[in-house]
């Protein structure tokens, strides 16, 4: 059944908030035909992903979706069947009245941030009485079959497989952002907060086995990458050789393109949450850079991924690996353990092909939230 739909999306920082609610209202109309209002605060972090959006619309339309700048008046608008606020942000007071004056009230519900603890199952569609009478359900994406599971396009795996099968399709792909890779070389992809501890993980790579190349997005890590290098300005379409390492700035492109990056890599260095998600789709081995949180809460929720991800991989890499993830979130030097993860990627990819595939077993993330949906009537 085709019901409507009002996302309600706030950019903290980063493009995380958008990225996820981004991709969930595309593929809310693309794969399940309902219609989607996505209501943003922040147009050019909008226009970021999606070049083509026009900053100063309050309404336009893209991929079907119709796009709100976040400012509306409030009176004049109904509210949709189903109303998402994305990461527990507020929704504008005047629509939550309205909410409860719909002759039928909308279903109200909170998605939130990704975890792999094992507390958010037991709160996954919880409801939550509020203060206009309506109940708001907790809608948890997550790694097995008792949270919301995760963002998966119907045909993801399928287009994937297809593109790191076809040589040609991934050298056109690379030579359209101007990437030339030789025969031999290594390529690893970069997209992270501020990292102090860059140099003690690029330096090994200057003198390694194959050559490495370094493809960094430009963004938040471009400061530190910048002092390492000793140069005094860093900008997309720059590359600079140090030994054996070529480092090459890339501007940041869409998600889509994004995506088909994360497929050539022999590694892939993530973030917070929609580009760590879209790494495990791309089925190669990746590097987490959680988003940091006080009182080192975004440990806890490391160590619960790690502690799923590495069942099934041999301990000594599974060891490896632990020791690598940990030191680039606390910002230390990584030791013996990153060369011998490097020297260990085709192991490690293999595992990122089998858990990619346990992960494909779940219903996907809009599939869940129609189908949630649709039992509520
Ligand atoms: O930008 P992020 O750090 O977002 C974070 C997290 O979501 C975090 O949980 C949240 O609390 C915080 O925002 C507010 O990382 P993330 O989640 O990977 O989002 C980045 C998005 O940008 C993702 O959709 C992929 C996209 N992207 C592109 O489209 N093109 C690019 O070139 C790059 C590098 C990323």
């Amino acid at each position: 059944m085709a019901r409507s739909w009002d996302v309600f999306c706030a950019v903290v920082d980063n493009f995380g908030d958008i990225g996820v609610t981004w991709r969930l209202a595309r593929q809310l109309v693309a794969e399940h035909h309902q219609q989607v209002r996505l209501w943003v605060d922040d147009l050019d972090a909008f226009a970021r992903l999606c070049p083509q959006a026009d900053v100063r619309a309050s309404r336009q339309t893209q991929a079907g979706v119709e796009i709100r700048h976040w400012e509306a008046q409030w009176e004049s608008v109904e509210p949709a069947d189903v109303v998402v606020e994305a990461f527990a942000c507020r929704l504008p007071a005047d629509f939550e009245v309205a909410m409860a004056r719909r002759a039928v009230p909308p279903l109200w519900l909170n998605l939130e941030y990704l975890s792999a603890e094992g507390w958010v199952a037991g709160c996954h569609r919880l409801p939550s009485l509020q203060p206009n009478g309506l109940s708001k359900y907790f809608f948890f994406p997550g790694f097995d079959a008792d949270t919301g599971g995760l963002l998966r396009e119907r045909e993801l795996l399928a287009r994937r497989r297809a593109f790191q099968a076809d040589p040609l399709a991934r050298r056109a792909f690379l030579q359209g952002l101007g990437i030339d890779v030789a025969a031999n070389e290594r390529l690893v992809s970069l997209f992270s907060y501020e990292q102090p501890a860059l140099g003690d993980w690029l330096q090994p790579l200057v003198d390694q086995q194959p050559p490495t190349r370094l493809l960094v997005p430009e963004g938040r890590v471009l400061p530190d990458l910048k002092a390492w290098l000793g140069v005094d300005a860093l900008r997309a379409g720059d590359c600079v050789t140090r030994g054996r390492l070529t480092v090459q700035v890339l501007p940041f492109v869409s998600q889509a393109a994004y995506d088909t990056l994360l497929w050539c890599c022999d590694l892939n260095g993530v973030r917070g949450e929609d580009s760590f998600v879209r790494a495990q789709w791309a089925s190669e081995p990746l590097i987490w850079h959680i988003y940091p949180q006080d009182d080192e809460a975004h440990m806890h929720k490391l160590e619960a991924f790690l502690d799923r991800f590495c069942v099934g991989l041999e301990p000594g890499l599974a060891d490896d690996l632990r020791g690598v993830w940990r030191a680039w979130n606390r910002a230390e030097a990584p030791g013996p353990a990153w060369s011998a993860l490097l020297a260990q990627l085709p192991a490690l990819r293999a595992h990122a092909e089998r858990w990619c595939v346990a992960l494909a077993e779940q219903d996907d993330l809009a599939s869940q939230l129609v189908a949630f949906a649709a039992r509520q009537g």
